[in-house]
Order: structure tokens, then C-alpha cells, then sequence
């Protein structure tokens, strides 16, 4: 299965921040990312059976950005 979650990702100021989310989330087994810097937006696929949402929001987290859920 796969899932699709979009998240709110703030405190991105240059291309390189984007970049580095994109790629630190890549890495995570069964996720696809892809990370939006004029949009302040995550696009995100998982597999829920590999990864949650909240492994996801703390990858971005703990590099320093802030995440919300998008409605
Ligand atoms: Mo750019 Mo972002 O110099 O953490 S990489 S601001």
C-alpha cells in the first residue's frame, strides 16, 4: 500500500534547505518525497506497513524545521 501525506514545512529559506529535507527523507525505506520551497510544502509517499506519519514529521523536525498537517 501505498499513502500519500502532504505537510506544511516552514523555516525553509534557501533551495539547499528543500533539498536536504528531500534527500534525508528519501533515504527512509518506502518513502518518496518531494519538497516545495516557494509552497512551504512536502508532498510525501509512503507505506504506512514501513513508516508513519510521525517517523516522517520527525525526520523534518529534528533538522530544525517546523511541520504542520495540511487540511
Ligand atoms: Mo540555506 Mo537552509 O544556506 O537550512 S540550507 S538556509
Amino acid at each position: 500500500e501505498q499513502r500519500t501525506v502532504t505537510l506544511k514545512v516552514t523555516g525553509m529559506t534557501c533551495a539547499a534547505c528543500s533539498n536536504r529535507i528531500e534527500k534525508v527523507l528519501n533515504k527512509m525505506d518506502g518513502v518518496e518525497a518531494n519538497v516545495n520551497l516557494a509552497m512551504e510544502k512536502a508532498t510525501i509517499k509512503y507505506d504506512p506497513s514501513k513508516q508513519s506519519v510521525a517517523d516522517i514529521r520527525a525526520k523534518i523536525e529534528n533538522l530544525g524545521y517546523g511541520v504542520a498537517t495540511e487540511k
